[in-house]
């Protein structure tokens, strides 16, 4: 059934439930002399490209070919619109590689077709810190699907994460592959709910009218906790110390220091959004709540064409119940024109998200490790990890 799948190390489903198997890595670490020194071959017509995302232009390419060609939702109503800010920090983080940056061209016109990255991180997994790659952005134009190209993307990206001495990878994905380290919900909050039904992101709920469901939706103009401001950079230190001891709880989360800090979760225009509370009394950091920006382009609407969309991202309560922490993350989100906030059932999310109004959407969202084995699936409350 999974032709590629069945040949790689990854948890495979005829091993769903042997508690026999060990947890950790699947196969060892070969040295590094033995890893292919050349890149995996194309069909004839094709050839790799290391892009450069500080180029303009190639950046614009790699941003038209997503905006055309990349996720959409089961109905085709909706396509992911992720930002040229937003593509070159999510692929620019401390320690990068842009040889993990892969394309393929058509070789006559030079036209890219597809796409494939990486990034470093390292990920915990119960007590081990382990050096991985986080694979994203995975495309292939429409006119050239279903022709075996993502297999040999996926092997060409593994043989350059080898080539770094990276031997394991997490990866997110809307659909069922060998096997799922955990399968999580997708949740809604409507902010512009008239939009949003205009456009049939959603629907009028039974017995509701417009504006009764405008009014069951609508939000106070400021936030309310004492304290809540925007993440600045002299909070990195104190965020970087709040947010460790935050994640040393889950099963899964990434091991972040000052550096990544800095990178991930400081403000950056139109891609992420940080505050924090900070005591009136102590000055202390206590709580901090983040979202990201991933607009998603409406397909064939008269009226609008996109869709803002807000992503919960890190969020961390210790003095502000969280409920209300995220109260003012919506606040937030709605005075700065955003149309939904979206949420995962992971972390303590599930904590918030009926009681915030938040239901629950479509689409799933499966969470993967490559060459690591984890011996029973998790519960979504038990993944530290957001992937962009
Ligand atoms: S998830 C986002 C993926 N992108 C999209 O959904 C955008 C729209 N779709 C497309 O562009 C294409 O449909 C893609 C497949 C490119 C997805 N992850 O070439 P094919 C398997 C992994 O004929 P196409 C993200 O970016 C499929 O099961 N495998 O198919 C994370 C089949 O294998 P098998 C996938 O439709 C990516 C084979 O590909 C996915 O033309 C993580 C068919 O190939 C998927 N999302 O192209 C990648 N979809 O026969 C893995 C299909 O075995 C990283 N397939 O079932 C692994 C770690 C690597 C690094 C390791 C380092 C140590
Ligand atoms: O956005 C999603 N679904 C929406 C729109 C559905 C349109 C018809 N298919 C949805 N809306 C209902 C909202 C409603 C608001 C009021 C309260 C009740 C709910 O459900 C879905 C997620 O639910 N998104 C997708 O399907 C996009 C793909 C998701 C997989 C992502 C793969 C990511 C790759 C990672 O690298």
């Amino acid at each position: 059934k999974h032709k590629f799948w069945e040949t790689q190390p990854v948890g495979q489903f005829k091993d769903v439930g042997d508690t026999s198997l060990p947890e950790g890595p699947i196969e060892p670490t070969t040295p590094l002399s033995e890893v292919k020194q050349e890149p995996y071959n194309l069909p004839s017509l094709y050839e790799w490209t290391t892009c450069d995302i500080d180029d303009e232009d190639t950046c614009t390419e790699i941003y038209n070919l997503l905006t055309n060609n990349y996720v959409e939702d089961d109905e085709n109503m909706f396509r992911f619109n992720y930002s040229k800010e937003f593509l070159r920090w999510a692929l620019r983080p401390p320690g990068y590689f842009k040889s993990w940056h892969i394309g393929v061209r058509v070789k006559v016109s030079k036209k890219l077709v597809a796409f494939i990255t990486g990034v470093p991180a390292k990920i915990r997994v119960r007590d081990e810190v382990v050096n991985m790659a986080e694979i994203n952005f995975l495309c292939v134009h429409k006119k050239l699907r279903s022709k075996r190209l993502a297999p040999v993307m996926i092997k060409e990206i593994t043989r350059r994460v080898h080539l770094e001495n990276i031997w394991q990878a997490a990866y997110t994905a809307g659909v069922v592959l060998p096997t799922p380290i955990s399968t999580c919900q997708y949740w809604h909050r409507s902010l512009n709910p008239k939009k949003l039904i205009d456009v049939g992101f959603s629907r009028l709920g039974a017995r509701m009218t417009i504006s009764r469901t405008i009014k069951l939706y609508k939000l106070p103009e400021s936030t309310v906790t004492p304290g809540f401001r925007k993440m600045e950079l002299r909070d990195v230190p104190a965020v970087t110390r709040l947010i460790r001891n935050y994640l040393s709880q889950f099963v899964v989360a990434p091991d972040f220091d000052e550096n990544d800090v800095e990178h991930w979760l400081l403000p950056t225009e139109n891609v992420v959004d940080s505050y924090l509370v900070e005591s009136p009394e102590t000055h202390e950091v206590t709580d901090f709540c983040s979202f990201y920006t991933l607009p998603s382009s409406i397909l064939g609407n008269q009226n609008y064409s996109t869709l803002k969309a807000a992503y919960s991202y890190y969020n961390v309560s210790t003095q502000t119940p969280l409920l209300q922490l995220m109260n003012d993350a919506l606040i937030v989100a709605k005075r700065k024109d955003y149309d939904v906030f979206n949420a995962l059932d992971i972390m303590q999310n599930a904590s918030f998200l009926k009681e915030l109004k938040f239901g629950p959407g479509d689409g799933q969202l499966h969470y993967y490790l490559y060459n690591y084995r984890i011996r029973h699936t998790l519960k979504p409350s038990e993944l530290g990890l957001v992937l962009l």
